[in-house]
């Protein structure tokens, strides 16, 4: 199932309109099929279905102003699969029995204290339903300054399972497939990227700000952060980032892809990756934010510190020891017993049999 969340089309917009909806409730999509069209004040961005599916629990209808990383709709491989989102409302109650509501509409409902019976709607109410029961056009609307959406409607207050992505390139990408597969529980609320430049959506999740916006996202709930830069030689920058999220009270949880093997007598502290097809072997011994790359082997009673990266196809043989912020390069072999110390960089490709003192 694939959630599609509203992207953020400018960096200082937080929300966008819903210039057109091309889908309707339990549609099938082809992958690449257009889902709706947003719109910035700067920028028109047409969102096509990233993967084939039903379409469910469609949010969203022309007209909408709807903030970033919202709801957008949900895609199913089957069309009878049960979506769980947490960001759904509960169904209204009516005399005919439960019927669902667009969030605009929900809001008009609450707003002019709308009896829902007396709307003629078909299968979801609208806010064009309410509209047409009020008598009154959108320009006739009150100001909507206490309207949902906007950047408080970015975050869903009080969550427990929200997760920030600090980075938002090359390393960022995976770290947000890792947490999709690996992290279910989960809930992605956005990336924070501090170059001007940058991109404004990777992979479907909204850049939401730069790190000015973390305090702001931990005071209203978000507890959970993730290191998304892998900064390759640069983890002098990697243990900086990681003390500065461990400060502002994030939990950095350990984030380990399906395909990757870590036995159970491993143990680790918190913000360690490890990637597809990675081995942690027995009694292996992890400290903080460390990378094990992809398909790289960290064999038996290994010890390795923290900030970490222990590159793709790299091989560690039992128990050895690799200190703090080292890179252990790609296909590098390191023999057993071998210390390395602390911000070492081991050359791709190299065998390392005798030990490596601190740089
Ligand atoms: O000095 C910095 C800085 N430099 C780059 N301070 C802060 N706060 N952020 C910095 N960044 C951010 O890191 C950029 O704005 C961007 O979000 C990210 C760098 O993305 P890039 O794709 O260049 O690198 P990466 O670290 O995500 O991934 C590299 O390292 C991985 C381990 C890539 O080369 C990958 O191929 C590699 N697998």
């Amino acid at each position: 199932m694939e959630f599609i969340r509203v992207p953020q089309l400018n960096a200082n917009e937080d929300e966008v309109q819903v210039v057109e909806v091309a889908v309707s409730e339990g549609q099938k999509v082809k992958k690449g099929d257009l889902l709706c069209t947003l719109e910035s004040t700067k920028a028109t961005q047409d969102l096509e279905a990233p993967v084939a599916g039903y379409v469910r629990r469609l949010a969203v209808e022309p007209g909408e102003q709807i903030a970033v990383g919202e709801l957008i709709c949900a895609l199913t491989k089957r069309p009878d699969e049960p979506v769980e989102t947490m960001q759904e409302r509960r169904p209204r109650a009516s005399s005919k029995g439960e019927v669902r509501t667009t969030r605009r509409a929900e809001a008009l409902i609450e707003e002019y204290d709308v009896d829902i019976d007396k709307i003629n709607h078909s299968g979801i109410i609208t806010e064009r339903d309410v509209l047409q029961l009020l008598g009154i056009s959108r320009d006739d609307l009150r100001a909507p300054t206490d309207r949902p959406g906007g950047p408080s409607a970015t975050i869903d207050e009080g969550r427990k399972d929200g997760i920030v992505v600090y980075g938002a390139g090359g390393h960022a990408r995976v770290v947000i497939d890792m947490i999709r597969e690996g992290r279910r529980d989960l809930h992605l609320v956005g990336l924070i990227d501090d170059a001007d430049d940058g991109p404004q959506q990777v992979q479907g999740v909204p850049v939401v700000g730069d790190a000015n916006r973390l305090h702001e996202l931990r005071e209203r709930g978000v507890t959970m952060a993730a290191l998304g830069i892998g900064a390759v030689t640069h983890n002098a920058l990697r243990a900086e980032l990681f003390e500065r999220l461990v400060r502002l009270g994030f939990e950095l949880p350990n984030i380990v892809h399906p395909d990757a093997t870590v036995e159970s007598s491993v143990r680790m502290g918190q913000g360690n990756q490890i990637f597809a097809g990675a081995v942690v072997s027995s009694h292996v011994r992890l400290g903080d934010n460390s990378i094990i790359n992809s398909n790289s082997v960290v064999s038996h009673d290994c010890t390795i510190g923290d900030h970490v990266h222990v590159t793709p196809g790299a091989l560690l043989a039992g128990g050895v020891s690799v200190g703090a912020r080292t890179v252990v390069g790609m296909g590098a072999t390191v023999y057993l017993g071998v210390e390395i110390g602390s911000d070492v960089v081991v050359p791709n490709g190299t065998d390392v049999h005798d030990d490596l003192r601190d740089r």
